[in-house]
């Protein structure tokens, strides 16, 4: 399948995995790129070594190109921006605000920059600042997230700018491709299912909710913060969500209850106290896969979706 999204950086197929926190490190970027996407390792908040010994890594893992997400939030952001360039990565995504202030120094290092954008005027504004490309991100997705859906973003921010656009949120199989298409876009980020990745090193217990989760599974928490999230249901985000939406914990004490809850997620698998980022799409993932078989299934779908209505016009 070939799109503006394969030519820009020469891979097989559209598809981009997501940059998620704590979860997209070396072994999971390398089984994606290898089977024709693009895999990423997430900076999150990590250390700067760790994440130099993870680009290492991988690089050792493969040879075919992958990115890393770049965290704006993150306290590290900055040192990160710059190892990117000293370790010569191919492509960066970016998340969770504007990364105009780096553009120059990664444009000038010959990295594709791909920011995710929540609306038409960040998309327009990466556009000027010499984004490659931008991933509309719906709200629909795991973890930080935008306001507007995928199915009313895309669309938008395609008919905005020239550059290519990437589907995310709420994409998980080859029906989903098929409509990123149908909306314009050149290719897709997936997030949630690659949880369910036997390349993917979360606890077992975090990748049995993903498979276990029916539609109605997810939760947005922390709108009142600024940083809403979407998770998995669990004891702990019910708590969240009821004590936000009562008032009895106060924005700061949401901050400080979630502290490490990435970790404790991803790392113990802990009920009582992790955050299972997830998106709403989960209820459509069955089972845990290699990379390769979730790629291959979701573009052979897509493109006997796309071939019938070829066909048919
Ligand atoms: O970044 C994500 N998803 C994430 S990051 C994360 S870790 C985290 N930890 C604590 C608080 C918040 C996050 C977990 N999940 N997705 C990409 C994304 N970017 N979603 C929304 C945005 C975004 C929002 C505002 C991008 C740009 C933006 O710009 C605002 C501005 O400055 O114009």
């Amino acid at each position: 399948m070939k799109t503006r999204i394969t030519e820009l950086l020469g891979v097989k197929y559209p598809i981009l995995q997501g940059g998620m926190a704590w979860v997209a490190e070396s072994t999971l970027a390398a089984a994606v790129s290898e089977a024709g996407g693009v895999g990423l390792i997430a900076g999150g908040s990590a250390p700067i070594d760790y994440l130099r010994e993870q680009i290492r890594r991988a690089k050792s893992l493969t040879d075919k190109p992958f990115g890393v997400n770049i965290m704006l939030m993150s306290p590290n952001a900055a040192d990160l921006a710059q190892l990117v360039i000293d370790e010569n990565v191919p492509v960066i995504t970016t998340g969770a605000g504007n990364p105009g202030q780096y553009m120059s120094a990664w444009n000038d290092a010959g990295i594709k920059v791909i920011p995710v954008v929540p609306s038409v005027a960040l998309a327009k504004r990466m556009e000027r600042s010499g984004a490659a490309a931008v991933i509309a991100e719906g709200t629909e997705s795991g973890g930080h997230i935008g306001e507007n859906t995928t199915m009313c973003l895309v669309p938008q921010v395609v008919d905005a700018v020239e550059i290519p656009v990437i589907a995310a949120g709420g994409i998980a199989d080859g029906r989903g491709i098929a409509a990123s298409f149908m909306l314009g876009a050149q290719g897709v980020q997936v997030g949630t299912r690659f949880l369910a990745a036997e390349e993917c090193q979360i606890h077992p217990t975090y990748k049995q909710l993903v498979v276990d989760a029916k539609d109605t599974d997810s939760i947005v928490t922390g709108r009142y913060t600024g940083h809403p999230c979407r998770n998995l249901k669990t004891k702990f985000s019910k708590k969240l969500a009821n004590g936000e939406n009562a008032g009895t914990i106060t924005p700061e004490e949401f901050e400080e209850l979630t502290v490490g809850s990435l970790r404790k997620a991803v790392q113990d698998g802990n009920l009582e106290e992790g955050s299972f980022l997830c998106g709403a799409i989960a209820g459509l993932v069955k089972k845990v896969q290699p990379a390769e078989e979730i790629i291959k299934e979701m573009f052979d779908e897509a493109e006997k979706l796309l071939g019938c209505r070829n066909n048919a016009g």
